[in-house]
């Protein structure tokens, strides 16, 4: 037997044709920047929606020291979210920003007509192009550039979401967070200081040296984490820009009540990892019922830690035993930065490399935040019986070029630290004479240590013996 399940808006869409919804006044929608979303559309009547979006080509952070040049829909990534419903006219007004270098258009998935719009929405810098779409289908979709070359156009940041709602709107949860996914292609390798040029060849081979959440590299963690309330419902819009990956979007601590499948009308549930493909969306709602951080990532799990797709929604309010017990080590999540790349010694961009020390000891918290902390921890307090402290230790402090060859060479066998035996394994960390230096020596002078200065001649040194 096969019925229709009821899902409410979906069984409203089969009785009305979209087609003759008749448009009641205008509206110009709002643009608000991500993880932020305009509100529902609730019971308004089908508008002429007036969208005005314009192309910003951009240099930006992708992470601490290293900068990007990105293209955006409005000076973000991803670009605003549009909010429509069922039935809208959308009158769309593309600016082109006369700084930018290059031409651009949209192609939103939600539009039925060629292009998605992308045909009629060319324009070079310093103008505006204008066309005009109904809204037919309920859904998330994504829209993004389409001006040749279209992979790198997208690659640099060209890409957001566009939400059709049902007449009525969405049901109602508490919090609406927007995040969109997107894989970077640089130059220099993870990390790599200074600004980097987008690499093509890289981009061909889906190999990317950043995956990330809202197009940067912690753009959801710390103090710009999405946050949430025990006993909330959140709904998560999430898409991926791509350009070359799919997404196993999960998050560590949550399972999602709901998920539109695809951004679509079918709804699953129970869902622990919903695959979000390139180009693509799904809705995700959850109910949060203990405090805690929350951590979303690409479950393709070298993504998360090492190219950066990790986030976080902090859920704050009372504990509840019953649902969830036990001592908590805070920070077991964190980032642990990737080398993984060996790029062409031709292609490779200068390192930009410290010049004092007040610049060693800025580059090196950044490394060692990257590098060292999801081991020695946020305060080098180390972790008990596994990582061994770096703050005030003695074995740090007894003998630097000793210190400097575990970092080059990592290190493994029985050791004792402040009286404590260890008898574990350090990787070896792939990282320059002059990012050891810089790292060691914020190391030296942080909690407590004794206030060396390490120099790449030193790691030099050490690493030609
Ligand atoms: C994958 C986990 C891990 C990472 C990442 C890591 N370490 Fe270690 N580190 C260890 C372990 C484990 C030991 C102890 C090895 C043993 O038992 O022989 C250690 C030992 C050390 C020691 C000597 C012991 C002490 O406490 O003084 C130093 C110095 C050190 N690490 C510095 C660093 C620095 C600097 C970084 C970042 C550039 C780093 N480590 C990254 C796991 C790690
Ligand atoms: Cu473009």
């Amino acid at each position: 037997m096969a019925f229709f399940s009821c899902n409410g808006p979906s069984e409203q869409k089969k009785e009305i044709d979209p087609t003759t919804i008749k448009v009641e006044g205008e509206l110009v929608a709002d643009m608000i920047d991500p993880p932020l979303v305009p509100l529902s559309v609730v019971n308004r009547p089908a508008k002429k929606l007036i969208v005005h979006m314009e192309v910003v080509e951009k240099e930006m952070e992708m992470t601490d020291g290293v900068i990007y040049n990105y293209w955006t829909f409005g000076g973000t990534v991803p670009g605003s979210f549009i909010r429509t419903r069922v039935g809208d006219e959308v009158e769309f007004h593309l600016k082109n920003h006369p700084d930018n270098k290059l031409p651009h258009n949209i192609d939103l998935h939600a539009v039925t007509g060629p292009g998605g719009g992308a045909e009629s929405s060319f324009v070079a810098p310093g103008h505006e192009t204008v066309f005009s779409f109904k809204v037919l289908n309920e859904g998330l979709y994504v829209y993004h550039c389409a001006t040749a070359p279209v992979g790198m156009h997208i690659a640099n940041g060209m890409y957001g979401l566009i939400l059709v709602e049902p007449a009525g709107g969405l049901p109602k949860v508490d919090k609406e967070y927007y995040i969109m996914q997107g894989d970077f292609y640089t130059k220099g390798a993870y990390g790599m200081r200074g600004l980097q040029p987008f690499d093509m060849n890289k981009a061909i081979d889906e190999n990317p040296d950043y995956v990330v959440f809202n197009g940067h590299v912690g753009a959801l963690n710390g103090d710009k984490a999405i946050t949430a309330n025990v006993g909330e419902t959140v709904r998560l819009f999430v898409g991926n820009g791509g350009p070359g990956l799919v997404s196993s979007f999960h998050v560590i601590g949550e399972i999602f009540d709901r998920v539109h499948v695809e951004g679509g009308s079918l709804i699953n549930e129970n869902v622990q990892t919903t695959l979000i493909p390139a180009g693509g969306a799904a809705m995700i709602e959850f109910k949060v019922e203990v405090p805690g951080t929350l951590i979303l990532v690409d479950h393709s799990i070298f993504r998360a830690f090492n190219k950066g797709a990790l986030g976080m929604l902090k859920v704050s309010g009372e504990e509840n035993k019953e649902i969830y017990s036990g001592t908590t080590q805070t920070g077991i999540y964190h980032p642990e930065g990737g080398r993984p790349q060996n790029m062409p010694e031709e292609e490779a961009v200068p390192e930009v490399v410290a010049e004092s020390i007040k610049e060693q000891m800025e580059f090196g918290k950044q490394i060692y935040a990257r590098t060292c902390l999801a081991c020695h921890q946020s305060e080098g307090q180390g972790i008990a019986h596994a990582f061994p402290p770096l703050a005030k230790s003695d074995y740090l402090n007894a003998d630097v070029n000793r210190a400097i060859d575990i970092v080059i060479n990592g290190k493994s066998g029985k050791i004792v630290v402040n009286g404590v035996e260890y008898n574990s394994v350090m990787t070896r960390q792939d990282l320059t004479d002059d990012e050891i230096a810089s790292v060691l020596t914020y190391v030296y002078n942080s909690w407590g240590n004794d206030k060396k200065v390490v120099t790449p001649a030193m790691v030099k040194a050490i690493r030609d013996k």
